[in-house]
């Protein structure tokens, strides 16, 4: 209910919409309008008053339900159920305990995560109201190997999606997007599947969208960076959420329905920050120097190592660095 009234005011933009009418569009008393438009105003939306006019939406808070996103949204399934939580310990934990009795392209946010993850238990900041922490659940029907592609997907998405906001950035291969050689957003992807079939995928996107410098710690100051940081200003969390899931979903369907990732692909090489580096290629303890050369059709990454050796890397568990710091 509260939701038809907020769209009644939203139909209406900067007019005026009588207590009456929406009593009798919607079957409720006038007691019952006045009781949403105050919860509505709770929520951070500024709503006037005026006696024998009626209500009118001044503005709308900065929160990412699905009713503030969805003007942004061209897309069929993804991004079309949203669960929308003030504090979460992690959204891709929230997301697992969901997975299995949502519908694929329901998504999870948080305004903030208490204990946000990243690859190999490692820990992901996500302070409140800045970023935008979110899981989609996906169901693709395919053999859990083809998994890590999903990876690629996202970060190809998330690199269209900013730069349809005007915003530049690379991939570094497989999980990270960065933007003047550093860390905005980071991709965990994790799954449940049998042998040989996935019950459900969970993307798992952080972006650093409003971050200022104060909530970066030591060690990240240097490596991780936000959106604000580098274009000097706020940046609208739900055009951007928007974005990102309509091409996100653009990449997907191909994958899905006929494993293509051909466009994947060439986003992944064209914005790869990678490709002619000299690089660190960490595994367990294990750490090799190399210069990667390509990512090949597959999604692997190609690197020539310091013996002549000529391989594939593929992004299960390895992470990637640059000779000189991040990257
Ligand atoms: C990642 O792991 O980059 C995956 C991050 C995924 C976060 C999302 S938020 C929504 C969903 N719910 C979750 O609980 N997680 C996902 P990895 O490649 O392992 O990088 C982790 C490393 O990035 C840490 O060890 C830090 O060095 C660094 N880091 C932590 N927080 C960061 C931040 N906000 N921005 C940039 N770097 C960060």
């Amino acid at each position: 209910m509260k939701k038809s009234i907020l769209s009644a005011l939203k139909r209406k933009s900067d007019l005026f919409v009588s207590g009456e009418s929406i009593s009798n569009e919607l079957g409720i008393s006038r007691t019952a309008v006045w009781k949403h438009i105050k919860a509505l105003r709770e929520e951070g939306y500024d709503i006037e008053s005026v006696h024998k006019k009626g209500y009118r939406l001044l503005s709308c808070p900065d929160i990412l339900t699905l009713e503030e996103i969805e003007e942004y949204l061209t897309t069929d399934f993804i991004g079309r159920n949203v669960y929308y939580f003030d504090s979460l310990s992690s959204t891709n934990n929230k997301a697992k305990e969901m997975a299995l009795k949502e519908k694929e392209g329901t998504i999870i946010i948080a305004e903030e995560q208490t204990k946000g993850r990243g690859r190999l238990g490692r820990n992901w900041v996500s302070p409140k109201g800045k970023g935008i922490w979110m899981s989609i659940i996906l169901k693709p029907d395919m053999i859990p190997s083809e998994v890590a592609k999903l990876t690629l997907i996202g970060a190809a998405a998330i690199n269209r999606g900013l730069e349809a906001m005007g915003i530049n950035s690379y991939i570094k291969w497989p999980n990270d997007i960065l933007i003047e050689d550093k860390k905005v957003c980071g991709i965990l992807t994790e799954m449940s599947c049998e042998l040989n079939m996935i019950n459900y995928v969970i993307m798992g996107i952080g972006i650093n969208v409003n971050l200022d410098k104060e909530d970066f710690n030591r060690e990240l100051k240097d490596k991780a960076t936000s959106l604000k940081l580098v274009t000097g200003k706020k940046i609208d969390r739900k055009r951007l959420i928007g974005n990102i899931l309509n091409h996100l979903e653009n990449l997907y369907i191909p994958f899905k329905e006929r494993g293509d990732i051909s466009k994947t692909i060439r986003i992944s090489r064209e914005k790869s920050i990678l490709i002619g580096r000299e690089i660190r290629v960490i595994t367990g303890d294990k750490e090799l120097i190399g210069k990667a050369l390509s990512i090949d059709d597959e999604g692997q990454l190609v690197v020539e190592f310091k013996d002549g050796r000529v391989e594939k890397v593929f992004s299960g568990e390895v992470s990637i660095r640059g000779l000189k710091g991040y990257i």
